[in-house]
């Protein structure tokens, strides 16, 4: 089997459900790294949809557990149209944010696909968070904290409801790497919910090779891969602009082993890539790195390989 070579980049400038500013201009920055050219030089067919539009960060305190909801369900439920839409148009959407909290729109109309198609759905969410808060346990009120458990159903009801289907998705179906900072609380609740995680720990004492093989078991023809590549995965001194850096994330070649693998399945169907944050950059070099990581996810390899 070999993936979807039409691939819709989907641009979702906003950065309501982050800490700092900036995640909004991401998707310019991954333009001009040069996404859609490296990707084209792949040998894919390239459609970039341009920006969603939605509201403005009216960078205000939370309220009940929650910074900006109005505001992130309107650029969730925008992200959700649109990934839907490229879906249903046999195209792979990549969704190009913004922060995290976007993964919930765009996942939630993956998993309304696969179950209209049949499809078996697996998450990969490469991230230095497992970004598992609720309202009532989160220590910032940051949606981007949230969006895996309000697609496993614990969260806001627009949110939770936004697949058509209750949950939209169930714990077993997600797989995080590169886990390296989870809150008190959450780190009960992601436990208990029986989430795979393979955190730094487990890459240190396993290598990047075991951990994805682990990771990436049980794939068939009928299961969409979908990636959700939080940037802040990768280790600073790689990848300095993001809101929330964690130290001790993969290196350059444990991330691209990483990608590589995925790559290899020839599975993955859709991908998000988020939280690179232009304003925190030098030159460019972390879109510049992001792009980079995205070419060995589909297939960019050193030698050819049988
Ligand atoms: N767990 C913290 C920090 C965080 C999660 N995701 C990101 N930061 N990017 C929180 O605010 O929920
Ligand atoms: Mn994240
Ligand atoms: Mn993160």
């Amino acid at each position: 089997m070999n993936i979807n070579r039409k691939v819709s980049l989907i641009g979702v400038p906003t950065d309501v459900g982050a800490g700092a500013r900036g995640a909004s201009m991401g998707p310019e920055a991954l333009r001009v790294a040069g996404i859609a050219e490296h990707l084209a030089k792949r040998g894919l067919d390239v459609k970039d949809c341009g920006n969603l539009s939605g509201p403005v960060n009216p960078w205000q305190p939370p309220v009940n557990g929650y910074r900006h909801l109005p505001e992130n369900i309107a650029w969730n439920q925008a992200t959700h149209d649109a990934v839907y839409q490229e879906l249903k148009d046999g195209r792979m959407p990549i969704m190009m944010g913004g922060d995290h909290s976007l993964a919930l729109g765009s996942i939630s109309a993956v998993a309304r696909f696969c179950r209209e198609t049949g499809k078996k759905l697996r998450i990969l969410w490469l991230d230095a968070h497992t970004d598992f808060n609720t309202a009532a346990m989160t220590p910032s009120g940051n949606v981007h904290g949230m969006p895996v458990a309000s697609l496993c159903g614990f969260g806001d009801e627009t949110m939770i409801h936004m697949s058509g289907h209750f949950p939209a998705i169930t714990p077993d179906q997600v797989c995080q790497i590169g886990i390296r900072s989870v809150d008190e609380e959450e780190k009960v609740f992601v436990y208990e919910q029986g989430v795979e995680i393979y955190d730094m720990r487990y890459i240190d004492e396993n290598g990047m090779k075991h951990t994805m093989q682990k990771a990436l078991q049980g794939l068939d023809d009928d299961t969409h891969l979908h990636v959700s590549f939080d940037v802040d995965f990768l280790d600073p001194s790689i990848a300095p602009a993001v809101g929330t850096t964690v130290l001790g994330g993969p290196t350059y070649r444990e991330a691209h082993l990483c990608m590589e693998m995925i790559a290899d399945t020839c599975r993955m169907a859709s991908l998000d890539i988020v939280e690179l944050n232009p304003a925190l950059d030098e030159r460019n070099r972390t879109a510049v790195m992001a792009v980079d990581m995205v070419e060995s996810l589909f297939g960019k390899s050193t030698l050819v390989r049988s």
